[in-house]
């Protein structure tokens, strides 16, 4: 089995139900194992910034999908919760990167590993820190790189229900078995 981040991102239509509908889709794949996820965190769009507010969040999975196999399962998904591409950095219903597999480096022109601009957007950085402090990125720690970033722009979302205890669900029940 080999751990994979993904970075979720939503600022179209019911923001926060397509987070939980994808997450749910995701752990749907019998080849896909959630294993936690971060807060949600409402964000200013980063790059193209005439859109409307995202919702982010990390999500860590277990798999033994390749990382290809895994980039087609997340394009699946946005494709059933009725993602269209219409430019790049605009306005989506539902957006999976992936953004970590193990310690794999990948310069495919699909898909490149680590996510080569993850290391600059608080929007991911701090999820993943959340999660995972300790993982490397380009040879240094979340923890170390989200404490680089600048938190404006970034709001961790309280009031909602937590992904992260909704996550770990299916973990614990295998525990239990
Ligand atoms: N995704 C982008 C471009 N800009 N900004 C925020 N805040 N959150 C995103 O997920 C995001 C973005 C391209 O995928
Ligand atoms: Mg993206
Ligand atoms: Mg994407």
């Amino acid at each position: 089995m080999n751990v994979a981040f993904l970075g979720f991102g939503s600022n179209l239509g019911d923001r926060h139900a397509q987070l939980a509908a994808a997450l749910r889709n995701l752990s749907n794949d019998p080849a896909v194992r959630i294993v936690q996820g971060s807060s949600v965190y409402e964000t200013k769009p980063v790059g193209k910034t005439d859109q409307p507010d995202f919702l982010n969040m990390v999500v860590q999975l277990t798999t033994s999908l390749s990382p290809l196999a895994l980039l087609a399962a997340c394009l699946d998904v946005e494709a059933r919760l009725g993602r269209e591409r219409r430019e790049r950095w605009g306005p989506r219903t539902v957006d999976l990167d992936v953004l970590i597999y193990g310690t794999e480096k990948l310069n495919d022109e699909r898909l490149i590993l680590p996510h080569p601009r993850m290391h600059e957007r608080s929007f991911v950085m701090v999820p993943l820190a959340e999660i995972a402090p300790d993982i490397s990125v380009n040879e240094r720690s979340a923890r170390e790189i989200a404490a680089t970033l600048s938190m404006a722009g970034l709001n961790r979302i309280e009031s909602w229900p937590d992904f992260s205890r909704w996550a770990k669900i299916p973990d614990e029940r295998a525990d239990e078995r």
